[in-house]
Formats: structure tokens, sequence, C-alpha cells
């Protein structure tokens, strides 16, 4: 890959050297990384056997997995009760969406994976919309929503959330709600599709696939799927880095070129920093007070992406704040005039509040934001 000493000046324009980070197109005979994941190209994390992605003509008919079978049905339990049950089929739902939809970036990121799954521009329609069509309610505390299983306890997932969170929250930002296209097609079976949940701040198990029962409750525990296992499951997403190359690299000479992706979770995003350090076989500590943190550089926003009504975007197509919360942003690092040796290099996010990847939450299972070394030499 070769390194231009013009890719070198315009790093250095965008504030590497000056130790900030500010946006800059990716040096030349570099590839952009793009921005919004293929669908088919998602990590993929789904419970079942069969998963429900691999069924198949009369089976998916069956499953009401295809749009013309899929029925979204709305039911009470315990003491919560409400006036008019709902059973909508998706050309309902579309319809409510020319009125309400929504368009939302978000990465999804599981709890446990310390890194973005995929990137995807999500459309669908609020979930509160659909409760204020179940008229007057009471006693209802939480909404539990299930994704399409066999019947098969093994392959039950389901999440839930206040009910509060469905109906609330501070203007200019989302709320849950059921989305039935990414990067603008309908959604693929294999992305959850032809409806799934999307909770704009949470991981991955809040944002059921196959959605296709949503059910209101007294109950106030947070019983969702990933309950289990110690996970936290109300943790937010978090503001992370994560190296797109974790493994051992021999590098030629010329610069260094180092890239990865960061979480923006609910926090946002300041700044990415990198500490360098030759590797001399001791040890070193993450937070050693002694490291000296410099800036990466945070790739600008996609340049096509328009006055589309997407969240965050003003009505010229501009991000009102970048990089936007709840997606992706693609960090670089060019790393010139290294010595031949072994090197360590970890990077690190600081959010809008200032605190330093994995502050203030290292608590691993509510989201995996521990702060990556990576080994690399210098030939
Ligand atoms: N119905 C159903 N929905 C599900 C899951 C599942 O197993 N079944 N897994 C969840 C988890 S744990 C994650 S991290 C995300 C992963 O989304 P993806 O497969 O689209 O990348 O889906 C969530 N939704
Ligand atoms: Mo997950």
């Amino acid at each position: 890959m070769a390194v231009t000493r013009r890719d070198l000046l315009s790093l250095s324009a965008a504030g590497l050297v000056a130790g900030t980070a500010r946006a800059a197109a990716p040096p030349d005979g570099v590839p952009a990384r793009p921005y919004l994941t293929p669908a088919k190209d998602f990590a993929d994390v789904s419970r079942g056997s069969p998963v429900p992605h691999s069924l198949k003509g009369d089976a998916l008919v069956k499953a009401g997995l295809t749009p013309a079978t899929w029925k979204l049905d709305i039911t009470a339990e315990d003491k919560a009760t409400f006036r008019k049950p709902l059973s909508l089929d998706f050309k309902s739902l579309l319809r409510l969406g020319e009125k309400h939809g929504v368009k939302f970036l978000k990465a999804m990121q599981c709890n446990n994976i310390p890194r973005p799954l995929g990137q995807g521009l999500w459309e669908g329609v609020p979930l509160r919309v659909l409760l204020n069509l179940c008229g007057e309610m009471n006693n209802v505390r939480r909404v539990f929503y299930h994704g399409f299983h066999n019947n098969e306890p093994k392959q039950m997932f389901r999440s839930s959330l206040a009910l509060s969170q469905v109906l609330d929250g501070p203007p200019g930002e989302l709320p849950p709600f059921l989305a039935y296209r990414l990067n603008g097609e309908p959604i693929p079976l294999v992305r959850g599709g032809p409806v799934r949940m999307i909770v704009p701040w949470a991981h991955g198990f809040k944002s059921i696939k196959w959605l296709q029962k949503i059910t209101l409750t007294n109950d106030h525990k947070t019983n969702d799927t990933y309950a289990d296992a110690n996970n936290d499951p109300e943790s937010y997403l978090k503001t992370a880095a994560y190296f797109d190359e974790t493994r051992h690299q021999t590098f030629g000479p010329g610069p260094v070129l180092i890239r990865g992706t960061c979480m923006v979770g609910w926090p946002g995003l300041q700044r990415v920093e990198y500490w360098l350090r030759a590797d001399d076989g001791r040890k070193a500590a993450d937070d050693d007070p002694t490291a000296e943190w410099k800036a990466c550089v945070i790739d600008p926003p996609p340049a096509d992406f328009g006055a589309r009504g997407i969240w965050g975007f003003d009505d010229a197509g501009k991000p009102k704040e970048w990089p936007l919360r709840y997606s992706i942003a693609h960090w670089s690092l060019l790393l010139r005039g290294l010595k031949p040796g072994e090197y360590e290099i970890r990077v690190r996010t600081v959010d809008k509040n200032g605190f330093a990847q994995p502050e203030p939450r290292p608590y691993q299972k509510s989201g995996k934001n521990a702060v990556q070394v990576k080994k690399f030499t210098r030939k």
C-alpha cells in the first residue's frame, strides 16, 4: 500500500501533527472504508436450531416470515390492560411509515463482542405510534417483544423496555422503532426481516429480529433473554475504539498506516487517541500515568448522504455533530520515521464527558470496551 508525500501532508494538515482529531479524507491509495455495511455482511448473532433465516419455502410462510404472511400482535398479560388489541400486517405498517417514518444510522454491536457487527441505515415506525393505536392502558409497566421461534425454549429470544422508554424521550432523540428497511431495501431475512425492532441506544440484544409479538405487562423486571449470563440488560452503547486488524503485523519501510473503527455510544465521541511504545517485553498498564496519548484522525462524514431526513442530519444533509452517536466512525493513524524494531500500540476513545475508555464503566458485561493492544514489527 503506497502512501504518498501528499498523503502525509494531508494527514498532518488535518491535525495529526497538531494533536487534535479533525476529519480528514483517507490517504490516496488507501481504500475508503464503506460507511454502511451490506445487509448480508453483518456479523450474525442469532439463536436457534434451525436459525430462522435458514427456513425456506412453506416453512417460511408457515412461520409468517414473508412480507405477505407477516403479522404483529400486541396483547396484554398479568394485570396490564388496554382497550384495543392490535393485529397489524406488513402493508399497514408501511402505511404508518408514510406518515410517521424515521431514518436512523445505527451500528449493531453485541454486548459481548469487542467490535461493531455492521452498520445500517434503518427505516421504520416508532413503537409508540403503534401503542397509541391501542387506546387507554392501565397497569402497564413494561413492554416485552419476541422474535419468531419454533416453540422451542432454546430458540426463544426476547427483550423488553420500560413503557416510559417507549413513549417518552428528550426532544431530538429517537424512540425505539419497528424497522422494515435497511440501507434502502426491505430488511432481508438474514438481518431479521421482514420486521425488526431497533432500540437506538442499546446493544444488539434489544434489537429483536423476526419481530412478531409484543406483550404489555405489569411485570417491572428486565427479564430479557440477555439478563442471563451475567449481562447488564440495561447497558447503553459504549464509546470505544477498535483496531481493524488486532493481530500482529509486519510493516516494511515507509510510513506505517494503522486503522480502526470506533463505536460512538451514548456519551458521544470527542477524540480517538493512541499510545505507541517500543515493545521491550515488559508489560504496560493501559492507564499508565506516564503514557503519552496522541490524536488519531477521524474520517469525515460520507459525502453522499444528502438531505434524506436521516436522524442527526440537518436539511442540507450536514450532520449536526460528527461523529454521530450510535453509529461508527473510522479512524486512521499514520506513523512516520519509526526505527526498525518491535512496537506495541494502544487506542482509546475520549467521550464527550471527558472519560477515556474504558471509564467510567469498565464492567465488560455491559459492553466490551477494554483498551485494545496491538503488537507490530517495523522492518
Ligand atoms: N430473534 C432474535 N433476535 C435477535 C437475536 C436472536 O438470537 N434472535 N440476537 C440478538 C443479539 S444478541 C444481537 S447482538 C443482534 C445481532 O444482530 P445481527 O445478527 O443483525 O448482526 O441481534 C439480536 N436480535
Ligand atoms: Mo448479542
